[in-house]
């Protein structure tokens, strides 16, 4: 086998810190991929499988949602990242069930979440059942049983949680929501509720649908792209391509951020001949904010749109779009004028001749399009502050026109189509009545519970199922002390997985690991090789197909454990036919086909040289779904973060080395940051001020008081040894990974509206570690 050995443990004292980069990607990019895939896959299943990433004919990349190119498609979409990806699904190395006998329960939760990934692939369903040391192999069939029957036992469907992570295809999504529904919950919390859900309800409010405006196209023709709180040079490496080619249209870039990340400034296309010798410069302005500073900014620039149609009465203002499509005009009108611009700049950080650029960039532009992720939408005012983006596109009339528009870059390669597919907490009643219409079920229409309701119910003792279909539950929610409580005081934990990770290990009385098929795996139903189908950010469904050979005759589809665990739970009598759905894809495409609005003909349709894209009635027609039938304006008061004396606001985000939980390497490459993670970014002017030095080793102390008692003492959590890096982030403001500083965040500390875990501003203070024995 052409493997490597999984890497020891991480070793923090090895940290090197290096100045960080100014390009992106580039040869070293590619380099780096080949490396770990074969590493992970050997020389020949790494040629095979990159080769198929995002091919007409392979899988879609299970890295992240951004849309592939149409009309000039490369033959193979490629990205470092997105090779990584693929290398930690596709690996050949194993997670047996000798490897569980060998290693106790125990002894896993004291390893990282690196060290458990880096293992490989689960093999075999095992069980934990009360008491035990250690997993052991169990029958599919006897886990079915096991959950079947504990699911039977509850006192109500609403003691069972069901979560979804956003990998998982739509035919799976499809019909786990299906199952979920028919045995009478709407508990299905998903990564979405950690994530964009903060835009699902802005947009939602303010056009009638959750979802961006525009299509990879717009990119081509528009001349103004503000990137707001994203990082795509690590988490969508292949927008680059994107932006670099708006500009080469003549495009203008501005980036907003606390961070000067490297992909923002430049980026070297690996794809192209020119992109080996030379780079593009991305952003043609950057505005370094200051954390959660992005509502006052976008407050500000309305104003001063408002001041600039004073000067140029009838230049700045699309009077005819705001007339004929919007409500709410002279409300906002009213508030612009009222912001005070002193209290703007104190809020971002930034002067008043960056507002003034940016204002008059944004006032002559034709098109204008605003990209962001999770810097907005893991605020408090995470909502408010993208409704505020979204009145800027609406006073010009950037709705519903070319090259312009709203784009939340999601995250997970099917997070979008998950929630299309019926995965989310309080699917609407249209959607309900379709659904039992078609398979005569009565789903339950009382909203369930999201991913922080979820927590609180486990803890609460309300909840006492839980069944993860993917993701990494306990890892990747706010304060691991209170969410690995949860879990462990479930009667029984269930995780459909593809690798080990921390939720296996932080258990319930009884617990599962169902190990499954991963994208790039072929999936043979009775022989016959099935395909699945997903969704990107801009709404396009295509097909994807895995061709390599599973590491283990034991593994099952999604789509099998789900129509396996409904005939076990349900019996013989009931009227969905998942043994149909089981044996052809096609069969649960026809399902979606009746059920999902805007997928008629799905499999046709799915099956088109580049798929289809959804409908999206503001994009298409300018007709906007909204309480008023317009697009509204929002009116939002101003809510922003001072940090308090001897304090830092700390941002959690991702190195250049994960994917979320999963943990590739020790390389923060671009930010010059290698071999460790325990690292806390600070403006070397605030360590000296608060009495450190660089590379001191210290401990993070969150400080959190409740917005409905402000009168009781902060509460504190910690985590311990994380070394101080001198960084360029604006003072005030610090960054760590994420999920090392989880234990951070309160699970009560959540953005307003969309209930999303905030992840980008929490207040701590630092304190010099002591070495405990
Ligand atoms: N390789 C790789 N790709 C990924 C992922 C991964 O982990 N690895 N994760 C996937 C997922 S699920 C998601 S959701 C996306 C996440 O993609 P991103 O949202 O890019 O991810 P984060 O690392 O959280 O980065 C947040 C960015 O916002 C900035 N920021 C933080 N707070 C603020 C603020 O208050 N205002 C502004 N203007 N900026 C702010 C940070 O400096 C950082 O650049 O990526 C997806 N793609
Ligand atoms: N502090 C902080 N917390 C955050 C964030 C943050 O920025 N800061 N970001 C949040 C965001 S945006 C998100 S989306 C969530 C992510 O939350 P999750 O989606 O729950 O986490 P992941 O780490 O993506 O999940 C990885 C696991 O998924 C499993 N897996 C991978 N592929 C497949 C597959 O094809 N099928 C199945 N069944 N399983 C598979 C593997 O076992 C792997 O261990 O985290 C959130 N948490
Ligand atoms: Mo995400």
């Amino acid at each position: 086998m052409h493997r490597a050995a999984p890497k020891a443990d991480i070793d923090e004292s090895a940290l090197s810190v290096t100045t960080p980069k100014t390009q992106a990607a580039g040869v070293k990019a590619v380099t780096v991929a080949l490396e770990r895939a074969v590493e992970e896959m050997g020389v020949l299943r790494t040629a095979r499988t990159l080769a198929r990433v995002n091919h007409r004919n392979g899988f879609d990349c299970p890295g992240c949602a951004w849309p592939e190119p149409t009309g000039m498609r490369r033959p193979a979409e490629f990205c470092e990242n997105g090779a990584k990806a693929v290398a930690e699904e596709a690996t050949l190395r194993t997670v047996t069930p000798e490897f569980f006998a060998t290693h106790s329960v125990e002894e896993l939760a004291g390893k990282s979440g690196y060290w458990l990934g880096q293992q490989g692939r689960l093999t075999h369903p095992m069980v934990l059942r009360a008491g035990d040391t250690h997993y052991s192999p169990i029958a599919w069939d006897d886990a079915y049983r096991i959950i079947a029957d504990q699911l039977r036992e509850l006192d109500s469907p609403d003691e069972a949680l069901f979560y979804t992570s956003g990998r998982t295809a739509n035919e799976t999504a499809f019909l786990y929501q299906l199952l979920v529904r028919s045995y009478g919950t709407n508990n299905l919390p998903d990564c979405s509720n950690m994530c964009h859900e903060s835009s699902g309800a802005a947009l939602t409010a303010s056009i009638g649908i959750g979802k961006g405006s525009v299509s990879i196209d717009d990119f081509k023709k528009a001349d103004l792209i503000i990137v707001a709180g994203q990082n795509p040079g690590t988490n969508h490496p292949r927008m680059l391509s994107a932006l670099s080619e708006a500009k080469a249209h003549g495009a203008k870039v501005i980036a907003v951020n606390p961070l000067p990340e490297t992909g923002l400034i430049g980026f070297r296309d690996p794809q192209t001949i020119k992109g080996f010798t030379s780079g593009t410069t991305i952003a043609d302005d950057f505005l370094q904010i200051r954390l959660g500073g992005d509502m006052a900014l976008f407050q500000g620039l309305g104003k001063l749109l408002f001041e600039a149609e004073d000067r140029a009465p009838g230049t700045v203002m699309d009077r005819a779009f705001v007339d004929a499509h919007t409500a709410g005009f002279a409300e906002y009108e009213k508030q612009m004028r009222a912001v005070d611009l002193a209290v703007v700049e104190e809020a971002t950080g930034l002067t008043r001749p960056d507002l003034d650029r940016t204002a008059a960039l944004l006032a002559s532009s034709k098109a204008v399009i605003i990209c962001w992720a999770m810097g907005l939408t893991q605020q408090v005012h995470g909502v408010a502050t993208i409704e505020e983006a979204t009145n800027l596109l609406l006073v010009r009339g950037m709705i519903g026109k070319p090259g312009a528009g709203v784009c939340p870059v999601r995250g997970h390669s099917n997070v979008q189509g998950d929630r299309t597919m019926g995965i989310w907490e309080k699917m609407p009643d249209t959607f309900l009545d379709a659904l039992d219409k078609r398979f005569g079920i009565s789903s339950p229409r009382e909203h369930g519970w999201d991913t922080v309701d979820s927590i609180r119910a486990m803890r609460d003792g309300r909840a006492k199922v839980f069944f993860g279909m993917g993701g990494n539950f306990v890892s990747a929610t706010p304060d691991t002390d209170v969410t690995e409580a949860a879990l462990r005081a479930c009667e029984l934990t269930v995780h459909v997985s593809t690798k080990l990770n921390r939720s296996h290990v932080v258990h319930g009385r009884t617990a599962l690991i169902l190990p499954t098929l991963g994208r790039t795996d072929d999936d043979l139903q009775d022989g016959v090789r099935q395909q699945v189908s997903v969704e990107d950010s801009m709404s396009m469904v295509h097909l994807s197909t895995g061709r390599l050979q599973p590491v283990s005759d034991q593994l099952r589809s999604e789509v099998t454990i789900v129509c396996e665990l409904a005939q076990e739970l349900f019996g013989p009598a009931h009227p969905v036919p998942w043994a149909d759905f089981r044996r052809d894809y096609d069969r649960i495409r026809d399902a979606i086909a009746d059920v999902v609005p805007g997928c008629t003909d799905y499999n046709a349709k799915v099956r088109g040289r580049n798929g289809f894209q959804l409908p999206h009635p503001p994009r298409d027609a300018r007709e906007f779904r909204t309480s008023t039938g317009k697009a509204n304006f929002a009116v939002n008061d101003l809510h922003w973060l001072p940090v308090p004396a001897g304090r830092l606001i700390l941002q959690t985000l991702r190195s250049h080395d994960q994917y979320n939980t999963t943990i590739y390497g020790l390389d923060d490459r671009y930010r010059g940051i290698h071999n460790a993670r325990r690292v806390v970014l600070v403006n070397p002017e605030d360590i000296a001020e608060l009495g450190f030095a660089e590379d001191d080793l210290v401990d993070l102390i969150s400080e959190w008081t409740d917005e409905k008692s402000p009168d009781a003492a902060p509460q504190e959590r910690r985590v311990t040894g994380f070394r101080l890096v001198s960084y360029a982030t604006p003072r005030g403001n610090a960054a760590a990974y994420y999920p090392e500083t989880n234990p951070l965040v309160p699970l009560d500390h959540v953005a307003r509206r969309s209930n999303t875990p905030v992840s980008k501003a929490v207040t701590i203070r630092l304190e010099r570690h002591v070495h405990t024995a």
